[in-house]
């Protein structure tokens, strides 16, 4: 790595102009060396310490911040955009409040590396969103500069106005500061925070980062009018923020500390209510590459720093997000009532490739999943096929519409589940865990995991075919297995699961893709002479019932795997057969699900690893409990001739 001049970054097009100047007064040169000088930031233990800088300076701590952010997170990779947008904004808070004693609290907290960085945790950024490192959002357990834990987005005024409240009932002092996104700013909790903390007439700041940027493009009445306020064309943003009881002052430039510094400090010494500031900045700022780039680098791999490309293994199979958006396009080419919605997240769950296909048929709603939800829900009841693709995690944030507004009318909603399972560097707060036993659990919904992406094919038809309620399919994230891919998806037949390798000691009932970790684990018990079935649920609702009589019929021990929360998959097999009396004395039976713990960021396996689900971990599992059960009898006989004959066996409490 080499260091260069900025005057060379400028002419290699690294750099604008605008930051340009900044780096040369800086006086460290735009440097790609890992040994950039940060003379400034190297002063900085914590927030305290700015508040001993000049102005000067503080423009200088800035262009040093900007540069430890790129450099750590093109080594680390992460949310980088939104970080490099904050760079001013975060300086200035820090020397104008005293956290912690003041309480900062970012919207979704993707943007906070600068702050990290200033609030004594530079040293460890390098393990950022690795395994036992530093969080890539605010986590309340990682520092007291962090007060308030957020990953999910437009939190921060309700939280924020839940610390002011608590303030003024205890007689204490401090500022309550909040920084949200315009992105995050239009979901509804964020209108709910307003007209609660509007009204309440407490003391708190707003500070409305606008870049006119959501992962995507924001969308939206909201955007359209910040916009025209930021081009002085329309209304006064005030108008809508002073009507929701705040003071509003803005838009400024969010990058001049000029303007920043003073404005923070009038906001400091502002007693009367809450008041909220509006800044402008761009995301992705002082590096030219992320200003470019269509998403602005919101989330980037590890790249190099000097060109801006970002490291990328080869894929070896389509991604499971790519596979369902394929497929939903020709199910939508033959079908013209199938729709596609999406809260914000068009790139994530490809439903941008849906619209691109059929541009008036795909909805971005914005960060709105309950609105998502309830939207599909009126365009199901018009008779249309609505396809909800949305994130398992942020699916959670629905749950009221999904059983108030389509489970309760049995509304034909199509549910595309993505990033389900354990996740990795996002870590528990994006964790798809719960999605299983929220909707599998309600009357009249039909809950389907695919086992790999030709599966997940079959059930993007299944779903467009299926009129009779509620439908959900859950998938993971990342790559597929490989398989080949069908022209067209099958109809699967509801309910109905498939036997994959036949064995007769003990039946391995995959939900999802662990399938291959129990083939996998098939293998390994085969090594010692152990036989095993190994089959696909792929459906959690309706259950599978004549798959499992049959299974707890003819093998000594039946384990369900899959990668969900306990209360999903395994609980409703043990409920079916715990009613029906097939759990008296017959198969041992073990339930593979996630832990009760929320896992921390990792690999996905390195978390599936601690989650103890790998084919290691399921055969070991199944050996175990194939120890303690009774050698297999052809129970299916014994059972024909009368129940009461079978021998009887307490269940043992699951040993893992
Ligand atoms: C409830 C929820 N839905 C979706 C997301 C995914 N998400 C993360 S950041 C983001 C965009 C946020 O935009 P904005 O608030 O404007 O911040 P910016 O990145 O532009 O700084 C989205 C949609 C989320 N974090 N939470």
């Amino acid at each position: 790595m080499r260091a260069i001049s900025a005057k060379a970054a400028l002419k290699q097009g690294l750099l604008q102009e605008k930051w340009a100047l900044s780096w040369e007064e800086s006086a460290v040169g735009f440097s790609f060396a890992n040994d950039i000088a940060t003379p400034l930031l190297d002063q900085i233990r914590g927030p305290d310490d700015l508040k001993c800088f000049e102005y000067d300076d503080l423009l200088r701590l800035a262009s040093e911040l900007r540069a430890e952010t790129l450099r750590i997170v093109s080594e680390t990779g992460g949310h980088l955009g939104s970080s490099l947008g904050v760079v001013e904004l975060t300086v200035a808070i820090h020397a104008i409040f005293s956290a912690p004693r003041d309480t900062i609290i970012w919207d979704v907290s993707h943007q906070c590396y600068p702050h990290k960085i200033l609030t004594g945790r530079r040293e460890r950024m390098r393990s950022l969103r690795k395994k036992d490192g530093v969080s890539g959002f605010t986590r309340r357990g990682e520092s007291v500069f962090d007060p308030f834990g957020a990953a999910h987005s437009s939190t921060s005024i309700s939280a924020g106005l839940g610390f002011a409240a608590a303030r003024d009932l205890k007689g204490c002092e401090g500022h309550v500061v909040c920084i949200i996104g315009d992105g995050a700013m239009s979901a509804g909790m964020a209108f709910e925070a307003m007209n609660n903390a509007g009204n309440s007439g407490r003391p708190m700041i707003v500070i409305l980062n606008d870049n006119d940027m959501s992962i995507s493009e924001s969308t939206g009445a909201l955007s359209q009018h910040l916009a025209a306020v930021r081009q002085g064309t329309g209304a006064r943003a005030g108008n809508l923020f002073e009507n929701f009881g705040f003071d509003y002052r803005g838009p400024i430039d969010g990058h001049d500390l000029d303007l920043l510094l003073p404005l923070l400090a009038e906001l400091r010494d502002h007693r009367h209510g809450p008041i909220l500031l509006h800044v402008v900045t761009q995301k992705g700022a002082g590096y030219a590459p992320a200003e470019q780039a269509a998403d602005k680098y919101h989330g980037v791999n590890p790249f190099d720093l000097e060109t801006g490309v970002q490291a990328k293994a080869a894929a070896k199979a389509p991604s499971y997000t790519r596979v369902f958006a394929d497929a939903l396009i020709e199910e939508a080419r033959q079908d013209d009532r199938i729709v596609a919605i999406t809260a914000a997240m068009a790139a994530g769950t490809g439903v941008d490739r849906f619209q691109t296909a059929f541009p008036d048929r795909a909805f971005d709603v914005g960060i709105a999943e309950q609105h998502a939800v309830t939207f599909a829900a009126g365009l199901a009841a018009s008779g249309m096929k609505p396809f909800c693709a949305i994130y398992s995690t942020f699916l959670q944030r629905a749950y009221d519409q999904i059983v108030h507004d389509v489970a309760l009318q049995q509304l034909p909603v199509r549910f595309a589940i993505d990033r389900a399972g354990l996740v990795g560097a996002d870590g528990p707060t994006h964790a798809g865990a719960f999605d299983v036993l929220c909707l599998a659990n309600l009357p009249g919904f039909t809950v389907m995991a695919a086992s790999d992406e030709a599966e997940l094919v079959h059930m993007v038809a299944t779903a467009a075919a299926h009129d009779h309620g509620p439908i959900a399919f859950r998938y993971p994230r990342g790559e597929g297995t490989g398989v080949a891919l069908p022209t067209k998806g099958e109809l699967l037949p509801i309910g109905r699961g498939r036997v994959i390798e036949h064995g007769s000691q003990i039946a391995l009932l995959s939900f999802g893709t662990r399938l291959a970790d129990c083939l996998k684990a098939r293998r390994l018990l085969a090594l010692e002479g152990i036989s095993v079935t190994v089959a696909d649920a792929r459906f959690a609702k309706p259950l599978d019932t004549e798959l499992l009589a049959d299974l707890v019929d003819t093998h000594s021990m039946l384990v369900t795997v899959e990668e969900g929360a306990t209360g999903g998959f395994g609980a409703l097999v043990l409920h079916h057969l715990a009613n029906r009396g097939m759990l008296d004395g017959r198969c041992a039976i073990r339930t593979l699900t996630l832990p009760d713990t929320f896992i921390a960021q990792a690999s996905p396996e390195d978390m599936y690893e601690e989650a103890r689900l790998t084919a290691r971990h399921i055969a070991a599992t199944a050996r175990n409990g194939l120890g303690v059960a009774r050698p297999h009898v052809d129970i299916r006989r014994s059972a024909r001739a009368g129940q009461q004959e079978l021998p009887t066996r307490l269940h043992r409490a699951e040993d893992r």
